[in-house]
Order: structure tokens, then sequence, then C-alpha cells
């Protein structure tokens, strides 16, 4: 059995176990942070254990690949929901509607400060952001701003961190959000098979269906935009593809041009009828008016108009609180595996259909 006579000290920078002197000058039994140890390894000395974690962590170290900052690779979105559980926000539209705009303008109001209740912490997408929003901004030499048309068949996340003002202190909370291509919309109202493969929409925290401000003012458009609302939502519901936990927030894009239009029939030709065709059925729903990049001057609305609104409420406490990771990861330790594979399934199909 060893003996306790290894002079030795709670503080790390203490050399008296290698010279005898207190780092106080004090003499070292009078210093409150000595203590006799019979361990004779130096604090420089890692033990087999701490040894076995450190040669782990290089390893993680080396196989760890910078994110290109461009939309989200496979790798990267495996690495963000496995360590951080983002909320997920699906955004699902015909082709034009503003789907796009939506998370372009979140980033364009954050480089600008504080937005809604919340303050930037981080994007490992910025790449992505930046080619989205260039279209808008003076640089790209464009009269009006615009935004560039989500490429036939493409499914990408974007990932933006943000922390709450009052809990600057706190972890951020990460956001990714979709930027799918109106094509594939079209083709999940008009395909039972392509619906059904849409499995990955069931890890999204809410779904945001865009219904374009500017057609539904216009007597021509309106009837089409509501009648492909309509069947996408009919068409999810029977493939099961939104059920009781789905949470839906129906967002009225363009409203800069509605207000102008002097529309007012909203009510009745599309919150009643979609109300009623989910009623009972889904967690949640809700209707939003937004102008993500409204045309100044003409209305006077702001950019991002609606979006604060929008951010508090897909970020509520509670909500964060009582976020399913089980959900995310099918219950399984390896379900981000399984939502890997259906991204693929998703991002495979798409693409060979278009
Ligand atoms: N007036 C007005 N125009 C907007 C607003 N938001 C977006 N737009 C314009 O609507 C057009 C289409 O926007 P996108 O965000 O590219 O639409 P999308 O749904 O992503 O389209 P796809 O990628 O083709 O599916 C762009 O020219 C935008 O500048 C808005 O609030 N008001
Ligand atoms: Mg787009």
């Amino acid at each position: 059995m060893s003996s306790k006579n290894i002079k030795s000290c709670d503080q790390s920078n203490c050399p008296v176990r290698t010279s005898g002197t207190c780092l106080e000058s004090l003499e070292p039994e009078e210093c409150p942070h000595f203590y006799w140890s019979d361990d004779d390894s130096t604090d420089n000395e890692l033990s087999e254990e701490d040894l076995k974690i450190l040669k782990a962590q290089l390893l993680e170290l080396n196989n760890f690949i910078l994110p290109t900052g461009d939309v989200l690779t496979l790798d990267e979105a495996i690495r963000v929901t496995h360590n951080f559980k983002p909320i997920i926000i699906m955004i699902l539209g015909d082709g034009d509607s503003g789907k796009t705009t939506l998370s372009s303008t979140l980033h364009e109001l954050f480089q600008r400060g504080p937005f809604a209740d919340f303050w930037f912490a981080g994007s490992i997408t910025p790449i992505a952001f930046e080619k989205r929003c260039h279209f808008s901004r003076v640089s790209s030499g464009r009269e009006t701003p615009a935004t560039e048309k989500t490429k036939s068949g493409d499914f990408n996340l974007l990932h933006l961190a943000v922390k709450h003002k009052d809990e600057l202190s706190k972890p951020a909370i990460h956001i990714l959000l979709s930027d799918i291509s109106g094509e594939l919309f079209k083709l999940a109202r008009n395909s039972s098979d392509y619906i059904r493969s849409l499995t990955v929409l069931k890890s999204a925290n809410r779904i945001l269906i865009t219904l374009d401000g500017k057609k539904l003012s216009n007597g021509k458009t309106k009837n089409a935009v509501i009648t492909n609302a309509k069947t996408f939502v009919k068409k999810a519901l029977e493939e099961g593809l939104f059920d009781k936990n789905t949470i839906i927030d129906f967002i009225i894009t363009k409203w800069d041009e509605l207000l102008i239009s002097k529309y007012s029939s909203l009510e009745i030709d599309v919150v009643e009828p979609l109300s009623k065709l989910l009623e009972g059925k889904v967690k949640e729903i809700s209707f939003e008016k937004v102008a993500a990049r409204p045309n100044k001057p003409t209305t006077g609305i702001e950019l991002g108009y609606g979006m604060d609104s929008l951010l508090n409420t897909w970020l509520k406490a509670n909500d964060i609180n009582n976020y399913d990771y089980e959900v995310l990861l099918n219950g399984s330790i390896y379900g981000e595996l399984i939502n890997a594979r259906q991204f693929i399934k998703v991002l495979t199909y798409g693409i060979q259909n278009y």
C-alpha cells in the first residue's frame, strides 16, 4: 500500500511537487492549497484513460472536413442534426412563390443587426445565403431586387444559428431551412409515389407552404394558387405525410402586392377552405402575411414584413424545450443515417425525374 508522502497542491501552476517551493511563498504545510498525495505522477502526465480519449479526439479532428460554406452536404447535414438538434423548417410551394426569398431575407436581416427577439450567432452555409441574396443587391446591377430561381430538382438545406436577446449566455439555437425547387412541389402534387418518398418532411418541426400573394391578387391566377395548395395538402394527408404531429404555416407571400391590389377575400378564398381541410388532422396551422422582399417604394412595407412574428413563433421557448429529438432520430441512435438515406432518396429521385 502506498503512503501519502508526495507534496502536492490543488493549484495546477504551483511548483511544490517538483521543487518543494510553495507558489504563495508560504511554508507548504501552511498553504490552504497544499496536501500530501500518494500519486507520484506529475500534473503533466496523462493516464491511460486520458490518452485514449485524446487519441480519439485527434482522430476525429483528422476526419473533420471544414464545411464548404455552400448548401449543406449530406455529411454536414448529419453533423448538424447530430450535434445541435436543429429546428427543421421545410418550405414548400409553387415555383416563383417566394420560398428562397424567405430564407435569404432572414440572412439579410441578420446582417443588419438583431432581428425580432434574436441575434445572429453564425451559419455554416454563408456562401449559400450570399448566392441567394446576390440578385437583390445593387452590386448585381439589377434595377428591381430579385431571387435566382432554384434549380429544377434541387432539395438543399441552409443553416442559421441565433440566440435569444435575453439569453445570450445560453447555447445558440440552430435552424435548418430547406431550399426546395417549386418543380418538386408540383411533382409531389401529381405523383403519389413521389409524395410517399418525401418522408424526410416528417423530420421537420414546421412545414411552410407558400401561397403567392401576387398571383392571389389576380383573378386569372388566383384559383390555381388555391387549388395547388389544396391538392398538395390532400395528397399529404392521404399518404400520411401530414398527421397529428404536423405544424403547418401557410405563408401568404408578396403581401405588398396584395395590398396594392386591394384584395379582400383572403379569409373566404384561402383561410376557410384550408382550415376546413386540415381541421382535427394536424397539430397546428397558421396563416401568416409576409412580404420578404417588397417592391419598394410602392407600398412603404419594409423588407421582411411579417417575418419577425414568424421567427418568434418558430423559436418559442416552449417548442424548443418540448422538441422531441427522438422523432428526428427515428427512435434509433443510427436514426440520423436513416434520415440521411431518405434524404439521398429524395435527392436522387427528384433529380432523376427531372
Ligand atoms: N413584390 C414582392 N416580390 C417578392 C417578394 N418576395 C419574393 N419576391 C419575388 O418573387 C420572385 C420569386 O421568388 P423566389 O424566392 O425565387 O421564389 P421560389 O418560390 O424560391 O421559386 P422557385 O425557386 O422557382 O421554386 C423573385 O423575383 C422575388 O424577388 C415580396 O415580398 N414582394
Ligand atoms: Mg427558390
